[in-house]
């Protein structure tokens, strides 16, 4: 049988089901990555299993989101971090060493491997080949006491690339036209495989830019084959031992297949709010810019920053306008640094940050009111940057730097061609892993006064005696259910980071469940489709449960967000007929009678009484996830197991 890349990995990794496209798997995990704004709590959540040391081949801790240290949170936070995770057998990547996903690929991802990481742009390492997939925390805390994780197995898309890339095109503007065709919406239970004489052309950094940003499709995750430019890179990085060939068979058969022609493509930008937004640079021409930010874990490579600097090289910046410049890792900022394009960006008014998400994830660099950002990260969801009124627009490195020499978004391939800055990736990167410390599972974990407890819940009740709490629409981001920037402090302790849920949506919401759920009344939420697209913070799913949110009702679920409902004991219900999502109303009465009978039977749809009307419910869950319902959650679950 003629296999794709995607099944020959996972066929590797199988522990349990059947490769069969559409029912449940487990799969070993060979890696796995944390951030800090995910890992204290998945770290917690570790030690709560009582296992005494990590089972993987390796688990790298990175501090790369709470950078700022205002206040002493994020600084015990780090320091539980790395006491915690020397005595477990963790590497530990130091704040300043770099965004965890660019650092991966450079130094520490392994084609043919799997790698799961508490954060939903892990797919970045498919641009060497892994199977790289993004999850809750406590789904990569389990993979780390050697548990397997368990996926949908995946239909895999096929996006044939052909050609060649102009001057001034490059791989963001690959992903952005992946994502007008196949949208943030629809694409759960997909992996998309890269292949065509096209792929020869892209570079690993600029693979990895496209697997990142395969995030914003919903898909579990991205890769490429590993091939002489894999090898090339890694040999760059001093890791050619790592290298493997991969590829899918001839005429392995797919899903779909998308042709695109390289030669083809046009500059393009995701307009707000969602990455799917997409418009050709040339039709917004002119927009009136005021901040522009390069960085992020989507565009903050060697080349990404070195094309930028060349572009910016002898100019100044327009005086409208705030330069970011976020190199990706310390091994980028040092290069950039070492041959003068540090320089050449300073010169022409560029604000140099730290290696760190920063701006990305509205930890600084909050845009003016109503303001326009034009920024090379992946998402724009409303609100996100740190001001709700401004608007976010998504390019690659060489729009971004001729915009800020403009001050207006201009198409960069109104450029001259011979003007197209020439930047290879070079034969050897500076390596220097002393930002890496190495476990030697001795001494004591710290834990500040910031540190809770894991949550724990109750096991799942009889019935559910509720109200609907909230009805939002669709598209519902867990940036919206959770917000991050100036709350990210808070992310290992849930009491204070629930009075936060919701907040941009209806700043009520948290006061209003907290105070039923005192009166014993459980809270319902109630959505459209995509419900918890975008990150994997499982506080998504925590905070609410701590609030007294018990079920969310929507039209459709992101995968990773309904992961993390069901391993924190909420019930995610889809309705059985959509249109009874306009009939039911915010502040209904919810009750579902024989709710814990229906998950233990394995039926598919039970009956919901609201506001007075019956509405039936389905419930498409895996016997492992019922199990897991039925024990209040993932933590519950596997600790009566170990
Ligand atoms: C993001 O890009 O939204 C984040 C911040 O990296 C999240 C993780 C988090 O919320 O900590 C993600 O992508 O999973
Ligand atoms: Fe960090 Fe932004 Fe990448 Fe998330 S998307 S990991 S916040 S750089």
């Amino acid at each position: 049988m003629k296999q794709t890349l995607t099944y020959k990995i996972l066929q590797k990794h199988l522990i349990e089901g059947e490769l069969k496209a559409g029912s449940e798997i487990g799969i070993r995990i060979d890696q796995t990555l944390t951030q800090d704004a995910t890992g204290t709590m998945a770290y917690l959540q570790f030690e709560a299993m009582g296992i005494p040391r990590v089972k993987t081949d390796l688990s790298v801790s990175y501090v790369d989101h709470n950078t700022l240290q205002m206040g002493f949170e994020n600084a015990d936070d780090h320091k539980y971090l790395m006491t915690m995770n020397k005595k477990y057998g963790i590497h530990y990547s130091k704040a300043g060493n770099g965004i965890c996903h660019q650092v991966h690929v450079e130094r520490f991802g392994k084609p043919g491997a799997t790698l799961l990481g508490s954060d939903s742009h892990t797919p970045t390492g498919g641009g060497i080949g892994m199977i790289a997939i993004g999850a809750g925390g406590l789904d990569v805390a389990v993979a780390m006491g050697g548990g397997p994780f368990y996926l949908t197995c995946p239909k895999v898309i096929n996006v044939k690339l052909e050609g060649k890339l102009r001057p001034w095109v490059s791989a963001k503007d690959v992903i952005l036209k992946v994502l007008e065709i196949l949208t943030t919406k629809g694409n759960v239970g997909c992996v998309v495989e890269y292949s065509g004489s096209g792929v020869a052309e892209l570079s690993v950094p600029e693979r990895a830019t496209i697997t990142n940003m395969g995030a914003e499709l919903g898909v579990t995750t991205s890769l490429f084959p590993s091939d002489d430019i894999t090898k090339e890179f890694l040999k760059a990085q001093q890791r050619e031992d790592h290298w493997s060939e991969l590829k899918a068979d001839e005429d392995a058969v797919y899903d779909r297949v998308i042709d695109i022609d390289l030669g083809d493509l046009k500059p393009r930008v995701a307009c707000p709010h969602s990455p799917d937004n997409i418009k050709l640079v040339s039709e917004l021409d002119g927009l009136k810019v005021d901040q522009v930010a390069i960085g992020s874990c989507t565009n903050a490579s060697y080349k990404d920053l070195m094309i930028a600097a060349s572009i910016l090289k002898g100019k100044k910046i327009s005086p409208d306008v705030s330069l970011i410049v976020a190199p990706g890792s310390k091994q980028v900022f040092e290069m950039i640094s070492r041959n003068g394009a540090l320089s050449d960006l300073i010169a022409s008014g560029a604000r140099i940050m730290e290696s760190a998400c920063g701006f990305c994830i509205g930890a600084g660099q909050a845009p003016v009111t109503e303001g326009v950002s034009v920024r090379t990260n992946n998402r724009n969801f409303e609100g996100r940057s740190g001001t709700k009124s401004a608007g976010i627009y998504l390019v690659s490195p060489e729009t971004a730097a001729v915009t800020a020499i403009k001050g207006v978004l201009t198409d960069p391939a109104t450029m001259p061609e011979n003007e197209y800055p020439k930047v290879t990736i070079p034969e050897s990167f500076i390596i220097d892993d002393s930002m890496v410390l190495k476990p030697d599972f001795k001494g004591d974990v710290f834990r500040g006064p910031n540190i809770g407890e894991p949550p724990f819940t109750e096991p799942l009740a009889e019935k559910i005696i509720g109200k609907i709490n909230l009805k939002v629409g669709d598209k519902i981001t867990t940036d919206h259910i959770m917000p991050a920037g100036a709350r990210l402090k808070y992310r290992s302790n849930v009491p204070a980071y629930s009075k936060y849920v919701f907040e941009g949506v209806d700043p009520e919401f948290s006061s209003r469940a907290m105070s039923d759920k005192e009166k014993g009344i459980f809270s319902i939420i109630v959505a459209g489709a995509s419900y918890g697209q975008g990150s994997s913070r499982e506080h998504a799913a925590i905070c609410p449960m701590y609030l007294g949110v018990r079920a969310v009702v929507a039209k459709s679920f992101e995968r990773i967000h309904s992961a993390n409902l069901i391993n924190f004991g909420i019930v995610p219900f889809n309705f059985k007929n959509e249109a009874d999502y306009d009939t039911v109303k915010q502040s209904d009465d919810f009750i579902i009678d024989g709710i814990r009978e229906a998950v233990e039977s394995g039926s598919e749809t039970v009956t919901a009484l609201c506001g007075g009307k019956t509405i039936e419910l389905s419930m498409t869950l895996s016997k492992r996830q019922r199990d897991i319902l039925l024990a209040g959650g993932l933590l519950n679950y596997t600790k009566a197991q170990v």
